[in-house]
């Protein structure tokens, strides 16, 4: 597959997927966009391939929703073609597990992206902010609703107020992040967890992303009932009689997907 924004290469049954616009921090133009819908429906689809990776470049993960493609458009235009709205519908329609792994700058529409992934692993060099206000604007591709999920009111509502970055460490403290790793590493520790994710039992791994998310979205009653029916639904696969057979047996269990 070949893409003018992105560079998408496979690690087995993992793809890995790089922003590539250098000149422009990868900002989120509408081809960069595009793209990313194209390769994440093709993952989606793909039964070879179990977890993705998205990542950027050592300095910008991305810098936002491209101001320069942005800055013409008029809020009628905006609204009538609800900008981005099916764009981020759909990346988060991606029912297997996918992870953003962060240096350098996510800001904007880029920490939204990034939050948008199943989890983020980030770069000791990350930094985190939404900083639309001082565009004159406010997120607009969950941000406000993200990033006040993932922290609570009082650090999302003086982030999206001051426009303020958050470091990777208090990222890390505040539960943004799963894991802050030294920079060097970030690509490595990212593809070890993706291959860790990708050598578990498929269906397990969509139920266990579908589960948690529930969790955002419903009552603890409802989400406690969704997780007895999908964990009575998986036990009726081949891949739980596998996977607690193998476990008796002491061997290494052969996932089949069914
Ligand atoms: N859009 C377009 N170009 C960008 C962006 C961006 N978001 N960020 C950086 N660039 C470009 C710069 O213009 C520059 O290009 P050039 O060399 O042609 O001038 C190049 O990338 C390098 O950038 P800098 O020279 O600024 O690099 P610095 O290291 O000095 O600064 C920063 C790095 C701090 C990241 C700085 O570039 C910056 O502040 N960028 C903008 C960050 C920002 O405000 N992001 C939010 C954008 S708005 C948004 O994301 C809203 C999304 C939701 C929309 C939904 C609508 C419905």
């Amino acid at each position: 597959m070949s893409y003018e924004t992105i560079i998408v290469e496979r690690h087995d049954a993992v793809t890995l997927v790089t922003l590539n616009r250098p000149q422009a921090l990868n900002a989120l133009n509408s081809q960069v966009l595009a793209d990313l819908i194209d390769v994440m429906a093709a993952y989606d689809a793909d039964p070879g391939q179990r977890c993705l990776v998205v990542t950027g470049s050592e300095k910008a993960f991305a810098a936002g929703a491209d101001i320069k493609e942005m800055a013409d458009k008029s809020g009628p235009d905006m609204y009538s073609a609800e900008l981005y709205a099916e764009w981020s519908t759909r990346v988060c329609a991606t029912r297997k597990p996918w992870i953003a792994a962060v240096a350098g700058f996510a800001l904007g529409g880029g920490c939204e992206l990034a939050m948008m992934a199943d989890f983020i692993i980030a770069a000791d060099t990350a930094k985190f902010g939404q900083p639309e206000i001082t565009l004159g604007v406010a997120p607009g591709m969950g941000g406000s609703q993200r990033l006040t999920r993932a922290l609570g009111k009082a650090k999302a509502m003086e982030m999206c107020l001051t426009g303020r970055r958050m470091d990777a460490a208090e990222a890390e403290r505040a539960g943004l992040v799963a894991r802050v790793v030294p920079a060097a590493d970030l690509l490595g520790e990212a593809l070890s967890t993706a291959k860790a994710i990708a050598a578990m039992p498929p269906l397990a791994a969509i139920a266990n992303k579908e589960l948690v998310n529930v969790a955002f979205e419903t009552s603890l009653s409802q989400g406690l009932v969704n997780e007895r029916r999908l964990f009575q639904l998986l036990a009726s696969t081949q891949d739980k009689a596998e996977g607690m057979s193998a476990f008796i047996e002491k061997r290494p269990p052969t996932w089949t997907g069914r």
